[in-house]
């Protein structure tokens, strides 16, 4: 009988420690490219976030399956189990000291690292010379709206929604006449911070721009704003991480970033195109 239990002991401790080691292979494999190429400044601050919060947390989770193996180990020793009670004090104070560790590990450390990161970019105004775009999604494409020349948009007004006019822009208001309206496709400029002016046709879609690691919810009713720096040209998908309805999952866009000389030249042919139409 003792032979058949330090037999079981002994397959249970190695498949612990085989899924263990595999656990911890996975995750060192995978972690060389689980975060898509990074393209906007704010986005560093971002990546040292979520690494610091995966690696305090895959080593509490260690620690804490060790201990736990190891309280196993010892506490079935010689046969059957052998319950040994914790007074009430020390159980408590162990909670305690153990609860103010992992919070101050995890709740410090988002502190420290994500707070600067989030004043700069949500609780700060964008700098004067950041381009603005307005993005109205809807079920199932995102509408895209420059300002013109004049740097302001025209008013707009549910009621005038239709095919053509698909956020309802008004015609009579004169600073709306340069609007430059698109649909799946954002131009800007690198380098040249961006406001996404976000706001929803319908219902609630998500703006989601995993390389410059921005995601924002758009909420019908509301406006919410956005901004960030492009650091790297290239065309990134724009997709919807917000379940929207049956047709969520050809919700996709384009954010295209220029140089400024590209930008510029696109800016003249298609501005100067949708005047003329
Ligand atoms: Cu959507």
């Amino acid at each position: 009988m003792a032979d058949d239990n330090s037999q079981g002991r002994f397959e249970a401790i190695a498949v612990g420690l085989l899924f263990m080691v595999l656990a911890v292979a996975m995750v060192a494999l995978g972690s060389r490219d689980w975060l898509p190429e990074l393209a906007s400044r704010h986005g560093a601050g971002v990546d040292k976030m979520l690494v610091y919060l995966l690696v305090t947390t895959g080593a509490m989770f260690l620690v804490g399956h060790f201990v736990l193996g190891f309280f196993v180990w010892r506490y079935t020793r010689g046969g059957g189990v052998q319950n040994r009670m914790a007074s009430p004090k020390m159980e408590r104070n162990w909670s305690i000291a153990l609860g103010l560790l992992m919070t101050l590990v995890a709740e410090g450390g988002v502190l420290a690292i994500g707070m600067p990161t989030w004043t700069e970019y949500f609780a700060s105004a964008p700098p004067g010379d950041a381009l603005t775009v307005e993005v109205t999604p809807e079920q199932f494409a995102w509408n895209v709206r420059y300002p013109g020349a004049d740097g302001v948009f025209g008013e707009t007004d549910s009621s005038l929604i239709e095919l053509n006019n698909p956020i309802g822009v008004d015609p009579e208001d004169p600073r709306g006449k340069d609007d430059y309206t698109a649909i799946n496709q954002i131009h800007v400029p690198v380098g040249r911070p961006v406001r996404v002016r976000l706001r929803s046709k319908d219902v609630i879609h998500s703006f989601f721009l995993p390389q410059f690691r921005v995601k924002q919810d758009a909420v019908p009713g509301m406006t919410i704003e956005v901004w960030f720096v492009p650091t790297k040209t290239g065309r990134y998908e724009l997709p919807c991480t917000e379940l929207c309805g049956l047709g969520h999952y050809r919700m996709k866009g384009f954010f295209n970033v220029l140089t400024a000389e590209d930008f510029e030249t696109w800016k003249s042919e298609t501005f100067a195109a949708e005047e003329v139409g």
